[in-house]
This record gives C-alpha cells, structure tokens and sequence, in this order.
C-alpha cells in the first residue's frame, strides 16, 4: 500500500502545527512538518546545509526542494506508518514540481487541508509566540513581514491549483481553537469513515 498524505497549508501561524498535533493524537497519522524537520536539520552540528536552511527560515524564503523532500522521504520510510500529515509543504511552484518528480507516485494525495487565516491575526499569533519564548529565529516583525510576502506571493498560488483539483478542504482558523478542532475532526471522522 502507497502511503497516503494529507496536505496542511494556510499563513504563518495559521494553526497548522497545533491541530496536526491533535490530528495525530486522536488519528492514525504521523505528522511531519517541514519547517521543523527544517530547523532539526539545522541544528545537526555537522548538516552540510544547515547555514542555508537558517538563512532561508530568517529571510522568510523558501529552501530548495530536494533538501525538503529528501528529509519528508527519510521520515516516510522510517515511519511503520502509513498516513502523514505533511504541514507546511508544498509552499511554491519548485516545492510542487519536486514533489510531483520525486514523491508523487509514491504516494496518495487524500486532500489539502486549508487553514484559512487573515494576516492580522496570523501576525499576531507568532508576536505573540516569538514573545513567549518560541526561540523561533522567524517570530519577529522583519521575518513576518518577509514571509507573509512570500505566503502570498508563492503558497496562495498553490493552494488555487489544488482547489481547480476540488482536493482542498477550508477551515476557518480565526475561531476559537476548540471550534477550529471540531471543525477539523470533522473533516477526518468523513476520512476515516
Ligand atoms: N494558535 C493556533 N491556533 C490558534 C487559535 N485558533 N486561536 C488562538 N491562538 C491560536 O500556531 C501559531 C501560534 O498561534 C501558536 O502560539 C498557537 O498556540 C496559536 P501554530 O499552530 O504554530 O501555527 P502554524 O500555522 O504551524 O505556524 P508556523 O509559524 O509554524 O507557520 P509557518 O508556515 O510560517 O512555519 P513553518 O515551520 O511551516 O515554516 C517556517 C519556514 O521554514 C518557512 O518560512 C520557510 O522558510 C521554511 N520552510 C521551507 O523552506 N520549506 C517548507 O516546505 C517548509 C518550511
Ligand atoms: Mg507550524
């Protein structure tokens, strides 16, 4: 059996990493968020592209495809799982065409889950972390402002292609996160069903 996958994307601080968390507690399946298998990866003493990853994650850019996917494919393999959660991936034109070259056929899209989130409150949401402590070298208002250009400019587009595809469930991520939850269980209760 092909592993399947469920796409998780929408803005910076949209909710995606916080319900894949209570995703996978209360399904089968794993989560695997890009960013952080990013930020793992750089913080591997001997990562051959560790100053490129941090350098990207800062400038709010996005880090070339077969560094992401050759990380998402070591986890799929290592994985006795056979559903993933893939949060944050695929945010622009070269993250889908490497995808399609390298992954695609070894997997099933199930859907895009879409966390659907205005900027603002996005903003405020990784303020909001950065000042708790997140150690998050891209929860400041400089890195914010560069990723949400490269959120509109580079992911929105890719989220249109898979709604034109009919893959994309949208949730309403500005609710309370109890409300976004249900809604999203929701949405996996029909997947499992
Ligand atoms: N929070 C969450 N939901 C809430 C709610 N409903 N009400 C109130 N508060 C809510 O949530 C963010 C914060 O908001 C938390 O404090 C949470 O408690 C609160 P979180 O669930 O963490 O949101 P998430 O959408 O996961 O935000 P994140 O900051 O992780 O999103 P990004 O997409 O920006 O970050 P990611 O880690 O995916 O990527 C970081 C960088 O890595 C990218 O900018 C890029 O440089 C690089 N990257 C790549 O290059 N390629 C990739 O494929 C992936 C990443
Ligand atoms: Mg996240």
């Amino acid at each position: 059996m092909v592993p399947k996958v469920v796409f998780i994307l929408g803005g910076p601080g949209a909710g995606k990493g916080t319900h894949c968390k209570k995703i996978s507690k209360e399904f089968n399946f794993v989560h695997l968020s890009a960013g952080d298998l990013l930020r793992e990866e750089c913080a591997r003493p001997d990562s051959e592209y560790g100053a490129l990853i941090e350098e990207h994650i800062r400038e709010g850019k996005i880090v070339p495809v077969d560094i992401t996917c050759s990380l998402l494919e070591r986890a799929i393999q290592e994985s006795a799982n056979k559903k993933f959660l893939i949060d944050g991936f695929p945010r622009n034109e070269d993250n889908l065409e490497g995808w399609n070259r390298r992954c695609a056929k070894n997997a099933q899209l199930l859907l895009v889950l879409y966390f659907n989130c205005p900027l603002e409150v996005c903003s405020s949401r990784c303020l909001r972390r950065g000042a708790g402590g997140s150690g998050r070298s891209d929860d400041n208002a400089e890195s914010l402002h560069k990723r949400f250009h490269t959120y509109l400019s580079a992911t929105q587009p890719i989220i249109n292609r898979y709604k034109e595809l009919n893959l994309v469930r949208e949730i309403d991520s500005t609710q309370r996160i109890n409300k976004v939850w249900s809604d999203v269980k929701k949405i996996f209760n029909e997947l499992e069903a």
